[in-house]
């Protein structure tokens, strides 16, 4: 009997702690006591004291280890891509806007993908104009190109009336976002990443889409080239920061709410953590992401370096206040930690020692940040704050 009490209480207490393992933890007091590996010397043990060493050492070796770790490999190569005009309409919005509507194709190893783009060009500013990339991740509805649907999350006539492009695509014409089905797009063209442990997976892929959106507004003369932002969402957002640390043809980014291998320090261990984030979306990163389900501190890296890899583009973070699932301390945390990479460009981000208060946006800097009153989402007061970041960084400091 009494062996039987005992057993009992056994298998109680072990399940008991097994739910304290997967609760997350939203108590500043239990953050484990953890080192960030370093940022500014390379494998080898060699100090990087200048931006010829990063760009030539460092940074590429982070960027391996972040495909290799976490979001895959990121094929370059493809036989074709064309662009077709499916609709072009200079007197959108009322006359403010021209609507372009081009359906880009890509080509390889006889597999096809199409991405389609919706491209807002404001008619009463200087040509060519600079723009805002979205990859949205939250259905088409968002981006309405006749406007009878109008939304928050993808503003449009706000970016145009402030002398801004305005484009977006959908994360499903690249990945569908679901377990059984996101191989349907950029894999089928690369069916070898399937079978790698660093391949491409969802995430992956949406950045590389944004990658091919900037292949196309590279030759539309409408837009400047050197002056586009990717802005995503949630896992848009952790796909905008690798898209533009993948490709330094973006000139700024902006990650809304990213949270978990995202803006926000893994090795906090606070809110969402990457066992969480691998069992309940295991197509968004590299097989070999697993391995560190519960093992944050094994990892090489940590997501400032993420930031850094930016370096010295303006990367804008954000976090909302009732989203502490998306870690806001780990997120201004990994903005003050990627201040080094910066500093090797001459630029001093000086971000405050201490994250600002609510609703007071930090935007004319190269690292910017705001906390938001409210829920996890995209809204009007994160872009009114992007447009003012984006006119202090395009229009006072030349690339
Ligand atoms: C959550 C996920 C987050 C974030 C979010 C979103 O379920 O845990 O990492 O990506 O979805 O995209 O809104």
């Amino acid at each position: 009997m009494k062996g039987l009490i005992l057993f009992i209480l056994m298998i109680y207490t072990v399940d008991s702690l097994a739910q304290t393992a997967d609760k997350p933890n939203y108590d500043e007091s239990k953050v484990p006591e953890y080192t960030l590996p370093e940022l500014l010397k390379t494998n080898d043990g060699v100090k990087v004291n200048n931006k010829q060493v990063w760009e030539a050492i460092r940074r590429p070796e982070l960027i391996r280890e972040f495909e290799d770790n976490i979001y895959g490999q990121m094929p370059q190569g493809f036989d074709r891509i064309t662009y077709s005009f499916i609709n072009d309409n200079k007197s959108a919005m009322e006359g403010k806007a021209r609507l372009k509507e081009v359906l880009i194709k890509v080509f390889n190893k006889d597999q096809k993908l199409e991405i389609n783009l919706i491209l807002f060009i404001p008619n009463r500013a200087k040509r060519p104009s600079p723009a805002f990339l979205l990859i949205n991740n939250r259905g088409k509805e968002n981006t309405d190109p006749t406007r009878i649907n109008k939304s928050d999350f993808w503003p449009a006539e706000l970016l145009i009336d402030s002398g801004y492009a305005i484009a977006a695509f959908n994360v499903d014409e690249l990945a569908p976002d679901q377990k059984d089905t996101y191989m349907n797009g950029v894999l089928r063209l690369y069916p070898e990443q399937l079978a790698a442990n660093n391949g491409m997976r969802a995430i992956g892929a949406w950045a590389w889409g944004a990658s091919r959106v900037m292949d196309y507004l590279l030759t539309d003369p409408d837009i400047d080239g050197k002056q586009i932002a990717v802005v995503g969402h949630s896992r848009g957002g952790k796909a905008s920061l690798w898209a533009a640390a993948e490709d330094q043809r973006f000139a700024l980014c902006i990650t809304n709410c990213s949270g978990n291998t995202g803006a926000a320090l893994a090795r906090r261990q606070f809110g969402e953590r990457i066992k969480t984030i691998n069992t309940k979306f295991p197509y968004w990163f590299s097989p070999n992401y697993k391995k560190f389900n519960d093992q944050e501190a094994l990892l090489p890296v940590d997501q400032h370096m993420l930031i850094s890899m930016i370096a010295p583009r303006p990367v804008y973070a954000t976090n909302a206040s009732d989203d502490l699932w998306a870690d806001p301390k780990g997120t201004y945390l990994s903005l003050q930690n990627a201040e080094p990479a910066y500093v090797l460009y001459g630029i001093k981000p000086n971000l405050p020692a201490n994250s600002p208060a609510i609703n007071e946006p930090i935007v004319n800097a190269s690292l910017a940040y705001h906390i938001r009153e409210g829920k996890h989402d995209l809204t009007l007061f994160d872009w009114i704050n992007f447009i003012k970041f984006a006119n202090y960084n395009f229009k006072k400091r030349a690339f």
